[in-house]
């Protein structure tokens, strides 16, 4: 395990704390997650009657995964206890920068967190990553440093200033090479920038959904706003001193390998014209959720009034004497309506699939101020709730409930755990829908929870509080055709609207469309992929594109453990060490072998025999037109993390 490079404890005392009452520490501790005390405690006290506390299955979910938590409330109580006494105690030694404990305990602390007996000893390292004490712990540490002449003449281009090419921007920057960030929208956020209908918000916990760079802050919600979201990535944008580098408002259109001068050739579309720019390597940062994907629906361009898609929200935009229909009820939709239902005279939503909802106390709501005041005040709170969320949806808690049992029978679900889910749903379907019982079954989908993306959505005030609303109409009849005033459903029946909003979804199987890369004897990658859709090797690279790597590729949106960020860090990580390959030796090309992209893919195909988004009852971007997923990462997060970790240089050719 290399060295932690460990972020900067408060330099000043923690005034707060300094001014808080025992009382108020009392109150704040009530908010605390008893597991997150578990290792916090004991990390700082080493404090043994700490780790007697029992623990075992509990009920609760993190986007429907099982949990692992105290069962003695005397437990939670001691826990609690002992948390107030040691703030109390801290706040009287004048609340000053404080250690983390020694660092040999932390693989023993974690498992307490974790509510395990020991971490596996091969992820003990993954974990001690996510607890993100060290903030360049997926960036690149050179083992020797390279001569200046070498990482001067490398430089490198980043498509997207979202989430990913953020991190990339940041990572490149520490190590030293030069690169420049080439950007569609005007502002960095990616999908966040665009994504500005009302309602939307992050649907990963938001402690699991910022970058290990972003550590040392705590989101002001449990699932950020859009506007919280953007905020955070503008933070990031700033803090690593990023924006200088990115060139806004401006779209990638071809990338071409020139193998003579070993360099990519990138044209991109800006407001003054077409720009032609050459680096050594390309980073694709472009997201799954960038591509508005418009319906095929007859007439869609004979409406009169304004339609658009969900990505493309007007600013300003005025609904309060509109009928407003929206089309399409995934993530988008059921986010979106809601809210929309406060804001416009009459919402019809037009639902062909319902999807299963998981609900969550205050996922509309910001954190309550006692668990923002122990991130501000209890030393490591953020690094442990950070811990306990990825923890909670990782590969451990996580994967099992994604898979397929073959011995499993049932007419409807596909394992015993995913049946318990299911009519736990459905339980949570009927209560919501007691006094209208006739909208039950048209609420229950068809398909197996996990088959098509879990949509988390509010306890008190969702989608099917929403439908129960006077101004709001469900529509479950098959749209035949957009007409001049509004949608004609196959009974005949013509809605009239005054405005159409299309939530429906994204181009997530065409991965790097609509861009036209060129490889190697200017063979398109889109050609490469036609036979069944996008694929690359872990993710990360595509054989005959040398030099190219992408960090939300192909197969890298996580199914059951970790999440995006995570996976975007392992795969930055990577390639990291695959452009210092190149700084190091001089040489100019890494390229990976159609062997090992095969073999991977191979399992790959193999592994996801078992997911259950290949039930065949579902339909989502989960799945593409071949009937596999191009989006979806069938290993688990802890596995992925071993195939990252660093390049296996016997699969790839470096000339
Ligand atoms: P999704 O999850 O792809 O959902 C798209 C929705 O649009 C879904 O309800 C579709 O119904 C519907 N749709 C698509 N085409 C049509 C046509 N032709 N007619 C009627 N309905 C249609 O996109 P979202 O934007 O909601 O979510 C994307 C991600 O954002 C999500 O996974 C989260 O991570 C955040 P269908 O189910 O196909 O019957």
């Amino acid at each position: 395990m290399r060295p932690l490079n460990l972020g900067a404890e408060p330099e000043s005392a923690r005034t707060e704390l300094l001014e808080a009452t025992d009382e108020q520490i009392d109150d704040a501790v009530t908010y605390a997650d008893p597991m997150a005390l578990r290792g916090l405690l004991y990390q700082l006290t080493g404090d043994e009657s700490i780790a007697a506390t029992k623990v075992g299955s509990v009920r609760g979910y993190v986007g429907g995964n099982l949990s692992v938590g105290l069962t003695d409330p005397a437990d939670v109580a001691l826990l609690r206890a002992k948390a107030a006494q040691f703030l109390k105690s801290y706040r009287d030694s004048g609340a000053g920068p404080i250690d983390p404990g020694p660092l040999e305990r932390l693989p023993r602390t974690l498992a307490l967190a974790g509510g395990m007996e020991q971490l596996p000893e091969d992820d003990v390292e993954l974990w001690i990553e996510e607890f993100g004490l060290d903030p360049w712990a997926r960036g690149l540490s050179w083992e020797q440093p390279p001569a200046p002449e070498r990482v001067e003449g490398f430089s490198v281009i980043v498509v997207g200033a979202g989430m990913g090419g953020l991190n990339a921007a940041a990572q490149l920057k520490h190590a030293g090479i030069s690169f420049t960030v080439i950007e569609k929208n005007a502002g960095v956020g990616g999908t966040w920038f665009e994504n500005r209908y009302p309602g939307a918000r992050v649907d990963s916990p938001s402690r699991a959904y910022m970058h290990i760079l972003g550590a040392e802050l705590d989101p002001p919600s449990p699932w950020c706003t859009r506007a919280e979201n953007q905020r955070y990535f503008n933070w990031v944008a700033d803090r690593y001193g990023i924006r200088e580098h990115v060139v806004f408002d401006t779209e990638v259109v071809t990338m071409t390998w020139h193998e003579e001068t070993a360099t990519w050739e990138v044209v991109a579309k800006g407001p003054d014209g077409e720009r032609v720019l050459r680096a050594n390597a390309v980073i694709s940062a472009v997201g799954l959720l960038s591509r508005p994907n418009l319906p095929q629906i007859e007439g869609l361009g004979d409406f009169a009034g304004l339609a658009f898609h969900t990505a493309r929200w007007p600013d300003g935009l005025d609904l309060s004497d509109k009928r407003v229909a929206v089309i399409g009820t995934g993530c988008s939709g059921v986010q979106l309506v809601p809210e929309l239902a406060k804001l416009a005279a009459h919402t019809t939503v037009f639902q062909r699939t319902p999807q299963w909802l998981f609900e969550h106390d205050g996922y509309l709501s910001p954190f309550p101020a006692q668990a923002t005041w122990l991130d501000h005040n209890f030393p490591f709170h953020p690094n442990f709730m950070r811990f306990r969320t990825n923890w909670l949806l990782g590969p451990y808690l996580s994967g099992p409930t994604r898979e397929i049992d073959p011995d499993f029978e049932d007419p409807y679900a596909r394992s015993a755990v995913n049946k318990q889910i299911r009519d736990e749903r459905i339980e949570f379907i009927k209560k919501k829908l007691a006094s209208r019982p006739e909208l039950i079954d048209k609420m229950i989908p068809p398909h197996p929870p996990f088959s098509t993306r879990p949509v988390q959505v509010d306890s008190g005030y969702n989608m099917y509080d929403a439908i129960l609303r006077d101004d709001v109409t469900l529509i479950t009849e098959r749209i035949e055709r957009v007409t001049l005033t509004g949608v004609r459903t196959v009974d005949g029946a013509d809605h009239h609207v005054d405005a159409i909003v299309y939530a429906t979804g994204f181009r997530a199987n065409e991965c790097l469309w609509p861009m036209e890369v060129l490889g190697r004897g200017g063979r398109s990658v889109h050609d490469l992929w036609s036979k069944d859709g996008p694929r690359a090797y872990i993710g990360v690279m595509v054989p005959g594109f040398p030099n190219l790597f992408l960090i939300y590729g192909p197969n890298m949106n996580p199914y059951g453990g970790l999440g995006v960020v995570n996976h975007e860090e392992m795969a930055t990580r990577f390639l990291l060490d695959c452009i210092s390959e190149l700084i190091l030796t001089g040489k100019s090309s890494v390229d990976v072998t159609e062997q090992a992209y095969w073999r991977y893919n191979d399992q790959l195909d193999e592994r996801e025999k078992f997911k259950i988004y290949k039930d065949p009852r579902a339909n989502s971007y989960y799945r593409n037109e071949h009937g596999r997923s191009v989006t979806n990462c069938p290993f688990p997060g802890n596995e992925m993390w071993h195939r990252l970790r660093r390049p296996d240089f016997g699969d790839l050719i470096v000339t």
